[in-house]
């Protein structure tokens, strides 16, 4: 059993992250509503056939504290962490940045070293763009880039009201645990050398991404309305009990794109693989014989998945 831990301030937006994942979509009212975690809520799943618990380190003082004087009994075995820090609330980086240093004072200690997933939570869509809000996490990340001589960091900026940057933000942590992970997005890019794709992704059933290949260049309004034309299929697929999802849209510059979502299992787990490529108006015969053709990767696919499995 693995074990994740979600640490951060109270307020900061760790059980609203959990929600997230949990649900991937109609959590929005649940996420406005919830009360202040009391000590540590527990829960598991399974990932790619291995065992996960999740822990949400309730982050209010009296519980702080208590994790501190007793970090052994808390935090011991800890394979993952999931730093959760709330961006606007400038006022408290100093003591966010307090708490992850006592916590990893324990770490180093016990000379354990998870890898550190930081998470800039609460970046919300209108203030991608803002000056104040961006500099003052790049400051924040400067000072916490003390900590990769020990530990493995690495940074996110996620909010609740673009589920895809959580998803990445969780699905990166979680590739860290697995040997060979990154195979997959390697065979992902020699694939679209050879159909000109945009997008190929393989998710496993929760939405979990294990591998990814998407055009350079390809901006982020783009992969999200991607992503949220996913979510809607795999939403389909399920609720239909389909095997195999076919769409076709239009992005925001008028260029149009066919995509497919189709059912895979490998070594008995299902995964959703997600092929988005250009469509060729004039000839829409084209379009689907490229689709047609991901059946030939299949195979390789599946002989990394089951490596990774094993
Ligand atoms: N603007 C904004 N608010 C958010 C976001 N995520 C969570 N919130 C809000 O932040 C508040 C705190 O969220 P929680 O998830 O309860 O925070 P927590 O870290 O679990 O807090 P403790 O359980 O006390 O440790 C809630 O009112 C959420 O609605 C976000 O991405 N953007
Ligand atoms: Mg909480």
């Amino acid at each position: 059993m693995k074990k994740l831990a979600f640490i951060g301030l109270d307020n900061a937006g760790k059980t609203s992250i959990i929600t997230a994942i949990t649900k991937r979509f109609g959590f929005e009212e649940e996420v406005m509503n919830l009360i202040p975690t009391r000590r540590i809520d527990r829960d598991t799943f399974s990932f790619l056939g291995l065992e996960f618990q999740r822990l949400d380190f309730g982050g209010q003082e009296i519980y702080r504290n208590d994790y501190l004087q007793h970090p052994d009994k808390y935090f011991t075995g800890t394979d993952l962490i999931f730093y959760v820090i709330d961006a606007q609330d400038y006022d408290r980086y100093i003591e966010s940045i307090d708490y992850l240093d006592q916590v990893l004072i324990f770490f180093k200690e016990v000379q354990e070293n998870p890898p550190i997933a930081i998470l800039f939570h609460k970046f919300d869509p209108q203030l991608v763009q803002e000056r104040e809000i961006n500099q003052k996490i790049l400051t924040l990340k400067q000072a916490l880039t003390k900590y990769s001589r020990e530990f493995d960091i690495f940074f996110f900026e996620t909010t609740i009201y673009d589920i895809k940057t959580i998803m990445d933000s969780f699905s990166s942590g979680l590739s860290l645990l697995f040997d060979k992970m990154e195979m997959v997005s390697h065979l992902f890019a020699e694939i679209s050398k050879n159909y000109n794709a945009i997008l190929i992704s393989l998710f496993d059933a929760r939405g979990i991404t294990i591998g990814e290949y998407y055009r350079p260049h390809l901006h982020i309004n783009e992969k999200l309305k991607i992503y949220d034309l996913y979510v809607e299929a795999q939403k389909r697929i399920i609720e239909e009990n389909r095997n195999i999802y076919e769409f076709s849209d239009r992005f925001d510059n008028g260029a149009r794109f066919s995509g497919v979502v189709e059912v895979l299992t490998f070594g008995n787990l299902p995964f959703y693989l997600l092929f988005i490529i250009e469509e060729d108006e004039a000839d829409l015969e084209e379009t689907i014989n490229i689709l047609d053709k991901i059946e030939s990767a299949k195979p390789q696919m599946e002989n990394i998945i089951l490596q990774i499995i094993q």
